[in-house]
């Protein structure tokens, strides 16, 4: 009896320190959130107890299927801004005046699980949902312009081969391994963006600092009803940033969540991020001059041929108040687009207009998912569609067909279809004698699959173009198939031969005979824009920097380096090994969650730090990771323990110097670190 006065005295304290009444789902008000209804103190758990049925029943069911590919994501919330109308080209609302339309934006990996690290080799999704006056518009894109396949028939195939194998049931969130590279292998269309995975874009410092692509070509349709052909292209005003490969393995077990966490205090701090929207716009006719097909993904018109417009900008200014509700809820779909927008025949493109729609029933369960808050449009919504699984509308009178006429009997006859509402652009695919041809054949163009994977080659510095071939050796080194190294080695010979020989000697094998193209590769005009360190201009903003002090440090002197990068627009953190000298503590803060770091030291303490194995890992791995060191003489112990040479980012403590040289990475130090 005591046992039981003793529960309601627990329970009865803590229903009193929340604010609102605790009740069931039903609204009923609980006088007990802590104990199951027992026969007696000690007796078995009642069948009656209705209230820790309901909270296990619901417990129970609170995991939904996660995403088939793009589970693992981080999103937020924001606007868009049209600040160059572009009417002329499209008679889309939020593109025909000046303004600002909500959206939401969620960034992904598509290897992983839910639950994966954000750091492996992998391309990032890139997907916007405006809410428009006119309907919702989801740009679903990635962070590189062109895709492995060019038909939606592949693609259960390719994420098959990437995904963990089938019967092992690993890697997780990895493409280095045998079936991934077998099937690639197989599969000379995926050549171009093989260069792009293999690139350092697939392993970027964070996802304020990716672009993002819409990768189809799209139709932007005017009011006249003229088409103009589309690519989409998001800019990060934080410029784009990569991480080292070393690095992103060991963020990976720094923190598996560093791009996540790196969003939200982002947002949080009020730092918000920002994408510039751009448009590459085009016609039929210069179309049809290019030398690759422009309905085919695995191509990319480059920016020197077609310039990028900028017409508005985007900027993420608020985190989601709940994970689950928005972020993991949010449902993409390629076909939600607005009058003034339009698909083309890209045969990848038509497929994913039915997919995104048919999984999300599978995952979220019901056909009325578009009722969720974060799915539903912010502009009025009125059609017949009726019923269905966790129908949240009540619809009233009887119209729930048309046409009907209960109007002529007084009653509501429901909505009516207008004239300016959308319809399909009219593209004349009807042969001269009128008869429309279904066949399954690609364009030729779709054919040459080699030309641009050597343009992105060829556009790399020679310090990229070392990390597309020491990502290649990497991956084909986890694979087991002898023959399909050898078949990836015969592509890359055909893409540029000292790729291929660079990747042969890494791996010790042979080089095979050169693949046989369908089409002769053709030498594209190299592009400066597909280089990330071509495009790199020095900046602090969005960057940390790590300043390491000790018991003797010249405070004032850490304060000013402090200052200074501050006033560039950086963070600067200040580390120390003991609790309490610092902002933050050395064994929590290896420097590859940092940018940059400072050592001020006197040489009592840099010698002790030496001996101290986060200390001597915080700067080599600085070294390696090609960041600026200031430090002066009083850091020479620890500099020499970790095995630093003088050099080009090695700065002095002067704050300005030292500033200055953390707002870039030093690629030239590669050679001597690797
Ligand atoms: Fe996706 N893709 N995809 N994809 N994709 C999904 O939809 C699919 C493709 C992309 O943050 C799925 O809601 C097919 C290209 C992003 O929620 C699924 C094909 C591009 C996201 C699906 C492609 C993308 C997805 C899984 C070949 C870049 C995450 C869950 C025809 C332009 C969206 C979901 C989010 C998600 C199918 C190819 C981008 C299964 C069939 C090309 C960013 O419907």
């Amino acid at each position: 009896m005591t046992g039981t006065s003793d529960k309601r005295g627990e329970a009865g304290e803590l229903h009193q320190r929340g604010g609102e009444t605790l009740t069931t789902n039903q609204g009923l008000p609980l006088s007990d959130n802590q104990n199951s209804l027992t026969a007696g103190a000690r007796g078995p758990t009642l069948l009656e107890d209705f209230v820790l049925r309901e909270k296990i029943f619901h417990f129970d069911h609170e995991r939904i299927p996660e995403r088939i590919v793009h589970a693992r994501g981080s999103g937020a919330h924001g606007y868009f801004e049209c600040t160059d109308p572009i009417p002329d080209l499209t008679r889309a609302a939020f593109l025909s005046k000046k303004g600002k339309t909500p959206v939401f934006t969620r960034f992904s990996t598509v290897a992983g699980g839910a639950g994966s690290v954000d750091t492996p080799r992998d391309v990032r999704g890139f997907a916007v949902k405006f809410y428009t006056s006119e309907g919702n518009f989801d740009l679903v894109g990635n962070n590189i312009p062109v895709f492995f396949i060019q038909d939606a028939m592949k693609f259960p195939d390719l994420v098959h081969a990437v995904k963990m194998e089938a019967d092992r049931g690993y890697p997780q969130a990895a493409s280095a391994h045998d079936t991934f590279w077998d099937f690639i292998s197989l599969m000379p269309e995926s050549m171009h963006m093989i260069m792009w995975a293999m690139s350092d874009r697939t392993i970027p410092r964070s996802l304020r600092m990716i672009e993002g692509f819409g990768i189809h070509t799209f139709r932007l349709v005017n009011a006249e009803g003229k088409s103009t052909f589309v690519k989409f292209h998001w800019k990060p005003r934080l410029g784009l940033q990569s991480q080292v490969w070393n690095e992103a393995v060991k963020t990976a077990g720094a923190d598996p969540d560093f791009h996540r966490r790196d969003l939200f205090e982002a947002i949080d701090g009020g730092d918000y991020p920002e994408w510039e929207l751009g448009i590459q716009t085009f016609d039929a006719e210069w179309a049809a001059s290019q030398p690759y097909d422009v309905l085919d993904a695995t191509k990319l018109i480059p920016e020197e041929d077609l310039p990028v417009r900028i017409v508005g900008r985007m900027v993420l200014d608020r985190n989601p108040d709940n994970f689950f509700a928005e972020t993991e809820q949010a449902a993409f779909c390629p076909s939600n687009i607005v009058p003034g927008i339009d698909f083309t025949e890209d045969p990848l493109l038509q497929g994913r207009l039915f997919s995104y729609l048919d999984t999300q029933k599978s995952r979220l369960g019901t056909a009325n998912f578009h009722q969720l808050p974060i799915n539903a449009p912010k502009c009025p919504m009125h059609n017949f569609q009726r019923d269905g699984m966790m129908q949240m509308a009540v619809p009233k009178g009887r119209a729930n067909y048309e046409p009907n006429s209960l109007d002529e009997a007084g009653e509501e006859a429901g909505p009516r279809a207008i004239d300016k509402g959308f319809s399909t652009y009219r593209n004349m695919v009807d042969r001269p004698d009128g008869e429309v041809e279904k066949l399954r054949v690609r364009p030729e163009l779709f054919g040459d699959h080699y030309s641009q994977a050597r343009l992105f080659y060829r556009s790399q510095t020679e310090a990229e173009q070392g990390h597309i071939a020491d990502a290649l050796v990497f991956e084909l080194s986890k694979v087991g198939l002898g023959h399909v190294v050898s078949r990836m080695l015969s592509h890359l010979r055909v893409i540029d031969e000292d790729l291929a020989e660079a990747v042969a000697e890494g791996l010790a094998e042979d080089l095979p005979k050169p693949a046989k193209p369908h089409r002769a590769p053709l030498d594209m005009k190299p592009s400066d824009a597909l280089s990330i360190l071509k495009q790199a201009t020095p900046t602090l903003a969005g960057r940390k920097v790590g300043i390491l002090v000790a018991e003797n440090s010249d405070r004032d002197r850490a304060e000013a380096i402090r200052a200074e990068i501050e006033a560039q627009g950086g963070k600067a953190v200040l580390i120390a090994k003991a609790r309490g000298l610092a902002d933050e503590q050395l064994a929590g803060t290896p420097s590859v969650v940092l940018d940059a770091v400072a050592l001020v030291l006197d040489e009592a303490d840099a010698a002790s730090l030496a001996k101290y194995k986060p200390a001597v890992d915080f700067v080599s791995d600085a070294y390696a990771h090609l960041k600026a060191i200031g430090a002066d003489d009083g850091a020479k112990p620890l500099l020499d323990a970790a095995g630093v040479e003088e050099g080009a980012g090695v700065t002095s403590l002067d704050p300005g110097a030292f500033a200055k040289a953390a707002a870039r990475r030093f690629h030239d130090r590669e050679a001597k670190v690797w």
